[in-house]
């Protein structure tokens, strides 16, 4: 029986899968000819799968994108056309618009779904031989407050830790994480270890009551965007209490004095209120802390999709540098990963701001590196960071951007402002879509469409949140005329003149080429290779040439040194400044936006696979008893949602699982699913400055009773 070893390609916990072939079927039929099952041997995972993955193989062969298809505008039908034909008008708008409009007038949007060489290929072209940095990825709505976060504090981002510190630590902070749904296997590790091990503490800070938040020793259901209040006045207690570790903060740290300075601004007395929380409940949060051994914490999106996403995140890593909680086994800071291959994608400079090998576009030095390496001319690479996605939204609304190249993500149902975002997307003078599923709602503002491969039928490599680079290996023949993502960037730059830059031959190539460039880097994956990982096994980073596969370090910074300018890393002493749009009299409730267990985003997958739309059949607002009763409405009944920018039609759960004043509403549906349901006509744009990460878990609502 044939077998093959491959990586969950949802979320970023990276689960191993084992994909069983079935000789006896005949039916040719994917669902029919393969089972999923867990990847014993897989580190990050041993063996366990969430309904997600157990299902993938239902919806690879559903609803595919088979054929290349055009239209002159958008109100046009579609007509299939060739590749060849594809191609080349690809080829002539690309130059038209560089000769007419400039470079920078070309924009990409790609996806923390891309395999590292699909990214890689994609920097190359865009950065590299076009010249422009407007290469931004769905990433900017997940994990950029993360690279922010951690570059300012860390000196480089990357997660410091690894899924075994979930074993070895005495108590977990999941902060802004729902990982008992979002990251169901990192989670399980976890509540395995401490049924085990009943003195190991949980606390959850988040305003909903989740899965994650019921088996806790404290959960901290704080007002929406109230986080970095809460971790200042944790310190305070913890500096109070003198609960620090006074040899790390002199070693290895900077700002330290501007820091204690600005944290005596936020006794708990103070803070409490504004976190809709009580003074006890700060001391016991900062008691669990301080108790510890070993602390853990790990955020997601409740951090980063923040108008403070970075502050955020910085705030809770100055906890670890307080005392000295990173470096070292069962502790650090942990950012879950939200994608696949987030991870991967900053690797290879993913972002409109980065370059490959975690190097930056400002870097004069990162940037001739790259010229050189790529046999570009010395100042090929443009200094200027990249639009980020919205600046392409507001790019194309100006007219500034001319041409728009969507691969790998649904925007017209996961960005902020729907409304504004199909608006500029309908006057977009020519919009590219490389997908791997027909009809999605972001076909609908397409020019031409290009059917991508998808996992199953495509090769490369992911990395998951602990830094682990999986080998995914393609097993069955591709939908169609489907194409691999990397190998349409490439085909391009060979068309477009630069048929040196793109010699590949196999997407091996790709990969080394990619490893060599990171030789040295934090992210050093210069000892790997398609080969060896195909061999050895899944690999964590960093592993320079010459590693031996499972030898390298689990855990960054092991030293205390931070790769910062004097190895130090920084306290940031800031102020928080709460929601860019709070609620008011007119729109008095705050909306809050996330996941269930069973779907994946948009459902170009997950809405195909019968067993999760009975999971979850439809979208739904939820609501506190006491608002409820203010509102006069009970369960199930139909309520219209509205924000500055748009409305929304939705059935209400009523649920002591979220505070009082706060509204859930899941962010699965879009038009195609639920017509008039989607959460994002409701959200802004509103981001961090740092980050550019837009705040899409909370923007001001009212809430109209249907029939008043
Ligand atoms: N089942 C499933 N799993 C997934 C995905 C999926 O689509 N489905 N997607 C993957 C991706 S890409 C991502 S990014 C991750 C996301 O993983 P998570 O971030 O865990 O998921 P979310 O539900 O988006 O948000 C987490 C929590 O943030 C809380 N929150 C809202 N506002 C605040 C706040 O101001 N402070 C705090 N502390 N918390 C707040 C919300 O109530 C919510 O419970 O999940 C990944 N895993
Ligand atoms: N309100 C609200 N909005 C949100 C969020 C939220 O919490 N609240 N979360 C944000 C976050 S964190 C994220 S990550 C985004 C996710 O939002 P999207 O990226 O829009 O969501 P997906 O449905 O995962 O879209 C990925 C698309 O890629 C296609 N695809 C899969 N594999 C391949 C491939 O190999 N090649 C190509 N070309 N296509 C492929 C899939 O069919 C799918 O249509 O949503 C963001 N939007
Ligand atoms: S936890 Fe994430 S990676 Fe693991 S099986 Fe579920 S969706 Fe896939
Ligand atoms: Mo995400």
């Amino acid at each position: 029986m044939k077998s093959v070893k491959t990586l969950c390609p949802y979320c970023g916990v990276g689960c191993g899968l084992e994909v069983v072939h079935n000789p006896s079927e005949t039916s040719g039929a994917i669902v029919d000819n393969w089972k999923v099952r867990g990847d014993r041997t897989h580190p990050s995972s041993q063996g366990m799968v969430c309904v997600k993955g157990a299902t993938i193989i239902e919806s690879i062969d559903r609803g595919r994108l088979l054929y290349p298809m055009f239209r002159e505008s958008l109100d046009q039908p579609f007509r299939r056309i060739s590749w060849e034909e594809a191609l080349g008008r690809i080829v002539g708008e690309i130059q038209r618009v560089r000769a007419d409009y400039g470079a920078d007038s070309i924009c990409m949007y790609g996806s923390g779904q891309f395999l590292t060489e699909d990214y890689y290929t994609a920097q190359k072209l865009i950065k590299g031989c076009l010249g422009t940095n407007n290469f931004d990825a769905n990433s900017r709505l997940c994990m950029s407050s993360a690279v922010s976060g951690y570059k300012l504090s860390l000196g480089s981002d990357g997660p410091p830790a690894c899924y075994e510190d979930l074993e070895l630590t005495d108590c977990a902070f999941f902060v802004g994480s729902n990982a008992a749904e979002c990251h169901p296997i990192v989670f399980n590790r976890f509540l395995k270890y401490r049924k085990r091990n009943p003195q190991v503490k949980l606390v959850v800070i988040d305003p909903r009551q989740t899965p994650t938040a019921e088996t806790a020793d404290l959960h901290l259901g704080i007002t929406p965007g109230s986080d970095v209040d809460l971790f200042h006045a944790i310190a305070y207690l913890l500096i109070q209490w003198g609960q620090l570790n006074r040899d790390f903060i002199k070693n290895h740290t900077n700002n330290f004095a501007e820091y204690v300075a600005l944290i005596q601004q936020y006794p708990p007395e103070d803070v409490a209120p504004r976190c809709g929380i009580s003074v006890a409940q700060i001391e016991q949060a900062a008691r669990y802390w301080a108790d510890s051994q070993r602390v853990l914490s790990l955020w997601s999106m409740g951090l980063n999709q923040s108008s403070e996403g970075t502050a955020k995140v910085q705030s809770l890593i100055n906890l670890h540098l307080l005392t000295g909680q990173i470096g070292k086994p069962g502790a650090g800071p942990f950012s879950l990963t939200g994608q696949p291959n987030a991870m991967g994608g900053r690797e290879a400079g993913g972002l409109a701001h980065l370059l490959p090998g975690y190097r930056s576009v400002t870097s004069a030095q990162d940037r001739s590196d790259l010229e050189q390496f790529w046999g570009l001319p010395p100042g090929q690479i443009s200094p200027q960071v990249g639009r980020s996605v919205w600046e392409m939204i507001t790019g194309l609304e100006e007219g500034s951007v001319q041409l728009l190249w969507i691969a790998a993500t649904n925007p017209l149902v996961s960005l902020p402002d729907l409304e504004r975002t199909r608006q500029a997307l309908a006057k977009s003078p020519f919009t590219i879509y490389q997908e791997a599923y027909y009809p999605t709602e972001t076909a609908d503002y397409a020019h031409l469409l290009l059917p991508a491969t998808q996992w199953s039928e495509k090769t490369g490599v992911m990395t998951n949140s602990e830094r682990r680079v999986t080998y995914c290996q393609a097993f069955h023949t591709p939908a169609g005329e489907a194409r691999e993502d990397w190998a349409v960037f490439a085909e391009v730059g060979r068309r477009l003149g630069y048929e040196a830059q793109f010699p590949f031959t196999s997407v091996a190539d790709v990969y080394a080429e990619f490893a060599q460039l990171t030789a040295g880097r934090v992210c050093d994956v210069s000892g790997l290779s398609h080969e060896i990982l195909a061999q050895s096994g899944p690999q964590q980073w960093p592993f320079p040439q010459g590693s031996e596969p499972t030898s390298t370090a689990k855990r960054l910074y092991l030293d205390d040194h931070f790769p910062t300018a004097n190895g130090r890393a920084n306290f940031a002493p800031v102020h928080p400044r709460g929601l860019a749009e709070p609620p008011d009299l007119d729109y008095p409730f705050v909306l809050t936006t996330g996941r269930l267990y069973g779907h994946w985003h948009t459902q170009t997958r997950t809405g195909r696979i019968p067993k999760i739309q009975q999971m979850h059949p439809e979208p739904f607002l939820e609501v506190h008893p006491r608002d409820g009763q203010k509102l006069g409405v009970s369960e199930g009944e139909w309520v219209r949602v509205e924000s500055r920018r748009g409305a929304c039609r939705l059935q209400v759960k009523v649920t002591k699982a979220i505070a009082p004043g706060t509204v859930f509403v899941p962010m699965h549906w879009g038009s195609l699913w639920a017509q008039g349901a989607e959460v994002n006509n409701l959200t802004h744009p509103a981001a961090c400055p740092i980050s550019q990460q837009p705040e899409l878990k909370a923007c001001g609502v009212k809430i109209i009773v249907e029939g008043n």
